[in-house]
């Protein structure tokens, strides 16, 4: 049902300087932006130059105000490695799974993430100290 990792996300303050770090260090292309009112921030997905279709990104996260996850995970922590995320098939079938494990998912239904995805989080308690996403791309059934 989990078919790869899909980013890591990446707390930042500075959006313009985060992106042009990894691509001016590392040779990052932005593929996709998006602003997410609901999550609370302005996002960018960065893949490695030549990498193949599927890769592993890295998604910039920089908070939209002062009440954003976002800014309260910089507050807490500064900025840094926020969540890994995981591609799965069928989000639904994999939040029943994981409540059959006694293991908290932080939404009762998927809400929408990046290009249409459907995303949920499972609480970093019961992760192992990473607060882990759950993707489900668009279109995938
Ligand atoms: C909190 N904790 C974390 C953590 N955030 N541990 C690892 N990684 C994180 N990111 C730990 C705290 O240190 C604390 O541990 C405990 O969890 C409870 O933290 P809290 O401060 O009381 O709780 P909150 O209010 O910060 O909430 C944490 C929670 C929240 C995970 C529930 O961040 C949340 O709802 N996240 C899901 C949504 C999200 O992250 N959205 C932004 C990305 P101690 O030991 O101190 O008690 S949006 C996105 O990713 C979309 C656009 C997409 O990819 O499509």
């Amino acid at each position: 049902l989990v078919t790869a990792v899909d980013h890591v996300g990446i707390a930042v303050s500075d959006f313009d300087a985060a992106t042009t770090w990894y691509r001016d260090a590392l040779g990052f292309d932005n593929v996709h932006e998006e602003i997410n009112e609901e999550q609370g921030v302005r996002e960018a997905m960065l893949a490695p130059a030549g990498a193949p279709d599927g890769s592993a990104m890295v998604q910039i996260l920089a908070p939209l105000s002062d009440t954003s996850t976002i800014a309260k995970f910089i507050d807490k922590n500064g900025p840094g490695l926020q969540q890994m995320a995981v591609r799965v098939t069928d989000i639904d079938a994999v939040m029943a799974h994981l409540a059959a494990h006694d293991i908290r998912v932080l939404y009762p239904e998927p809400k929408k993430g990046t290009a249409h995805s459907r995303i949920n989080f499972v609480h970093p308690k019961d992760a192992g100290g990473v607060l882990l996403e759950l993707v489900e791309p668009a279109g995938t059934h």
